[in-house]
């Protein structure tokens, strides 16, 4: 008996100490600050012994108070605070014009308004890591990157690092209804819990500025771009104001999407037309009212004249009269129009071109305090698309990228795919505009992410979208960063430093997108998916009543071939490229594989670089994709062990899912094609498992993320 009782009360210690009280669910991010050990651990603590905030600001204290918990949980004891450097091993905080800094050199010009230095300079005789900037939100930044390298087990010792970010202005753009639903949202609910704000201060809140300031992301737009005219009304701006006093400390300033109509729908008016003076002047005494609750508001974001949303051509004005009206009551406060260049009209011919034919021409036009943001591509978060003509095409206008972080048509939150890889493919696209040379990376003033945070405990949904956001945050810091290397800072933090978990993870996440690609939408193919759910297959969808929401006005598949011509003989939207671009483009031979269909329509037996036929070839990718994702999972399930256990579990049934997924999107699509071209399958080609009428009879009624109507 008391040695049962005993035994028992082993097990249970053992298990206790196995188990800690909350098992890993991924809501710590990729601020885990793991417990170092071993030599690393020794040096990193001669270096961390003692933290010296020489120039106190709330970013400061907010820097102070991450590098204190970060350090304490990495080494188990926190650095001590300290009123100067008075011994070995502190970490000096310093803002330019501090009396610390007067000894030491630091190139102001290089360090810009946001960027840090990060130095192993001797201070009062005294070893120290010194954390220089211009101000608070330098020395965020910087204290963040100092506990990157701790977190990558990289030695802290003479360091000299400078490092400012390339763009002012790297944004969140959340698409959060005010009912708290999320418009392509896979993550749960919107983090804004409207009902019990303005008193309610969610601590979630801080957790997401933080992981926010961690990447440098400095801005967010709280609310969907299918705008609500309701959120600029006074009980709203106060709900507002909270959320933006949560997020100040942490370097990030709030925007609102501002509906058009709203002077009408709000503001009694009979009319919302910009050049009418009682319109302009309810929207300069809206902005005075908005910068009274928020005042370092950031200005507004507006999606008009697209997919049913009101603006200025409802008066027969441009998209310029709208923006510069905005930007005239916004500018006396320093806030920023954000005007979005996502358009579309029925029957425009090629729909590809219409955000260049409308917005090209008012290059010029737009007030200095007005961004157009335009989507990577020239329609709408494809898998892959070709880079938007509009990079490089409007000089004299300040242009952000837009991107999806959020994966409305990569498959929602269930499928991996690392988006890293398709930005970097983007920002290093050679527009050779302005200039001969220039790449997308190039012309941009902003850029902008579609958020993919909600209530999930894991934030994104799923453990690996997580790397979505950071990748998006790193990448607007510093948009000639590698998709790898950050990939692989991201696996360090995440899931460990073991090179195992490294050389494992990192090659299966730069595959991933590449593998979406091949099982949905290869060779240059876009839009397949089901009709406004968008999950899923559905290429034969052909009774939508636009010609450019079906999915066969894409692919445009028959008997002879495949592909949306694009080049002189179809839409010609290759005239929209600079001349050397639109060459490459319109040459079938010179395209490549993976623009082909989306620039050519072409024969199914026409014969690729690969010796293939169009035909074999697309067959092939498909089996590509779902043999990617096969591998994928035997990687993961190889981790077993090595990793948390629920973290693992929950990425390994994801992945389970993305398999089943990926062959449904193979079986279905190769059923269709088949159908329309009447080419056999390749000898040894499995056959899809089902006749295609059954996947055309599939309904998903209640997909998440649908629009609110
Ligand atoms: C599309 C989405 C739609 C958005 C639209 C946009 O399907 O929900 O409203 O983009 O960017 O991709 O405005």
């Amino acid at each position: 008996m008391t040695k049962a009782f005993l035994s028992l009360g082993a097990a249970l210690l053992a298990l206790s100490a196995a188990a800690p009280a909350q098992a890993e669910d991924g809501y710590r991010l990729w601020l885990r600050y793991e417990p170092v050990s071993g030599a690393v651990r020794s040096e990193n603590r001669r270096t961390a012994a003692a933290l010296v905030v020489a120039s106190p600001s709330p970013l400061a204290r907010s820097a102070h108070d991450e590098l204190r918990r970060g350090i304490g949980q990495m080494l188990g004891r926190a650095p001590a605070d300290r009123a100067t450097v008075d011994r070995d091993g502190a970490i000096l905080l310093a803002a330019l014009g501090s009396p610390m800094l007067a000894r030491t050199s630091i190139d102001a010009a290089r360090l810009g308004a946001e960027g840090y230095a990060i130095r192993s300079v001797r201070l009062n005789g005294h070893a120290a890591t010194l954390i220089a900037a211009r101000d608070g939100r330098g020395l965020l930044y910087g204290s963040f990157a100092l506990l990157r390298r701790m977190q990558m087990r990289q030695p802290l010792g003479k360091l000299d690092i400078v490092d400012a970010p390339r763009l002012p202005l790297r944004m969140l753009d959340h698409w959060d209804n005010l009912d708290r639903s999320v418009e392509r949202g896979y993550a749960g609910q919107s983090l804004w819990d409207w009902q019990r704000l303005p008193l309610w201060r969610d601590p979630r809140i801080d957790d997401y500025a933080r992981a926010n300031a961690s990447v440098g992301i400095n801005a967010a737009v709280l609310n969907n771009v299918n705008g609500n005219a309701d959120i600029l009304t006074a009980p709203w701006l106060a709900k507002v104001a909270t959320i933006a006093g949560q997020l100040r400390p942490w370097g990030m300033r709030v925007f609102l999407s501002a509906r058009f109509s709203a002077p009408r729908e709000i503001g009694g008016l009979p009319t919302a037309d910009p050049l009418d003076p009682r319109v302009r002047a309810w929207w300069k005494a809206k902005a005075d009212e908005i910068y009274a609750a928020v005042p370092d508001f950031g200005g507004f974001l507006v999606k008009a004249n697209s997919e049913g949303q009101p603006g200025p051509q409802d008066y027969h004005r441009t998209h310029a009269d709208g923006a510069n009206m905005l930007a005239e009551a916004l500018a006396p406060h320093g806030g920023t129009v954000i005007w979005r260049a996502f358009v579309y009209a029925p029957d425009n011919g090629d729909r590809a071109k219409q955000a260049f034919a409308e917005f090209q021409p008012l290059d010029g036009r737009f007030a200095r305090n007005v961004i157009v943001q335009v989507k990577n591509g020239p329609i709408d978060f494809q898998p892959r698309e070709p880079f938007s003509p509009l990079f490089g095409a409007m000089p004299r206008s300040r242009v952000a990228l837009e991107v999806q972080v959020t994966k409305e048509y990569l498959g929602f939150a269930t499928h991996l795919a690392y988006l890293g890889t398709m930005w970097e493919e983007v920002l290093r696209s050679r527009t050779d505009r302005p200039v001969a040379g220039a790449r997308v990376a190039d012309t941009l003033a902003a850029m902008a992410g579609v958020a993919n945070a909600g209530t999930d405990r894991n934030w994104s949904g799923s453990q690996f979208d997580q790397a979505n956001w950071y990748a998006f945050g790193r990448l607007a810091w510093n948009p000639d960063g590698s998709a790898r290397s950050i990939a692989e800072e991201w696996v360090r933090m995440t899931w460990g430093n073991d090179p195992r978990l490294v050389d494992a993870i990192v090659p299966m996440m730069m595959g991933s997108r590449q593998a979406v690609v091949d099982y949905m939408t290869p060779l240059g193919l876009a839009h397949l998916m089901g009709t406004s759910h968008h999950y899923g297959p559905a290429p034969w969808v052909a009774d939508l009543a636009r010609p450019d929401w079906n999915p066969v006005y894409y692919h445009r598949a028959g008997r002879d071939g495949i592909g949306f011509d694009r080049t002189a003989t179809g839409s010609n939207a290759v005239a929209q490229y600079a001349p050397e671009v639109a060459r490459r483009l319109a040459d079938r031979a010179a395209v490549g594989d993976d623009a082909l269909l989306w620039f050519h329509h072409v024969p199914w037996t026409w014969r690729l670089d690969t010796g293939r036929t169009l035909w074999a070839e697309l067959v092939h990718r498909y089996d590509r994709g779902v043999a990617t994702v096969v591998r994928m999972r035997a990687t993961w399930d190889g981790l077993r062990g090595r990793v948390d256990p629920h973290r693992h579990a929950e990425a390994a049934a994801f992945l389970a899912i993305q398999e089943q997924e990926a062959r449904w999107w193979r079986d279905a699509c190769l059923a269709y094609f088949q159908s329309v071209s009447g080419q056999p399958l390749p000898a040894g080609t499995r056959p899809p498992a089902h006749p295609l009428a059954w996947y055309e009879a599939l309904r998903f009624p209640y997909a998440p993320g649908q629009p609110r109507p």
